[in-house]
């Protein structure tokens, strides 16, 4: 006779370094919603993972219901949906909102790529990709801050959107390439963001081993 265990949670296939799966657990922190956790090494993914979304990415969450979403911002969107205590949904308009998050996931985290991986892109000296990386962040960072005063610790203003958690872990990452350079960048409002970002209980918490 065959034994199911039906699951008590939804699961989340996860990945601890990976800025997707990053920001859709700071959502799921968030919307304060419990799920099962697992960590995927990506080269050896689990069958299950693959059974259910075979392009084979993470993060992957699997509702009660069955229902698989396969995109990091579906995951913060359905979290959300269910639960969104800082307002992260409503802080600015939807369109804005995805607007400034495809310019991070389509022009800025390619050129971060080459950045972090210079050496895999001779064509250009890393210098070279670090400043086409950096206009790219800076294009998408002065396009959502547009509206807001040197005093607005957020992308849209007083109010934490979806956005500032959708691109915190690329920026983190950009920064982290050469911290002594980003430092010394003439950039207080994006650093003091991102140094927000980083001591955060929810960023904390997220990053628990
Ligand atoms: N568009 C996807 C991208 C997810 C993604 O590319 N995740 C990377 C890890 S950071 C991955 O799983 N790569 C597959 C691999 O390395 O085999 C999303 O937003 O969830």
């Amino acid at each position: 006779m065959l034994h199911f265990t039906l699951p008590t949670l939804p699961t989340l296939y996860s990945f601890r370094r990976c800025p997707y799966a990053m920001r859709a657990r700071m959502a799921l922190g968030s919307a304060g919603i419990a799920c099962e956790t697992v960590e995927v090494s990506l080269r050896a993914k689990p069958s299950e993972l693959l059974a259910i979304s075979p392009k084979g990415t993470v993060p992957v969450m699997q509702l009660m219901d069955g229902t698989v979403l396969e995109q990091s911002l579906d995951i913060m969107r359905w979290a959300l949906a269910q639960n969104d205590p800082e307002g992260w949904l409503t802080a600015a308009d939807e369109n804005e909102m995805k607007r400034v998050i495809a310019q991070c996931d389509d022009v800025f985290k390619p050129l971060l790529d080459r950045y972090k991986y210079a050496n895999r892109h001779p064509e250009l000296l890393m210098e070279q990709h670090r400043s086409l990386a950096m206009d790219a962040l800076q294009a998408m960072w002065n396009d959502a801050s547009q509206p807001c005063t040197s005093e607005s610790p957020y992308l849209f203003g007083l109010q934490a959107s979806m956005v500032d958690v959708a691109l915190f872990p690329f920026v983190r990452q950009f920064a982290a390439v050469d911290s002594v350079w980003f430092a010394a960048q003439p950039l207080p409002r994006l650093q003091a963001w991102l140094a927000t970002w980083l001591a955060s209980d929810l960023f904390t918490a997220i990053m628990k081993k």
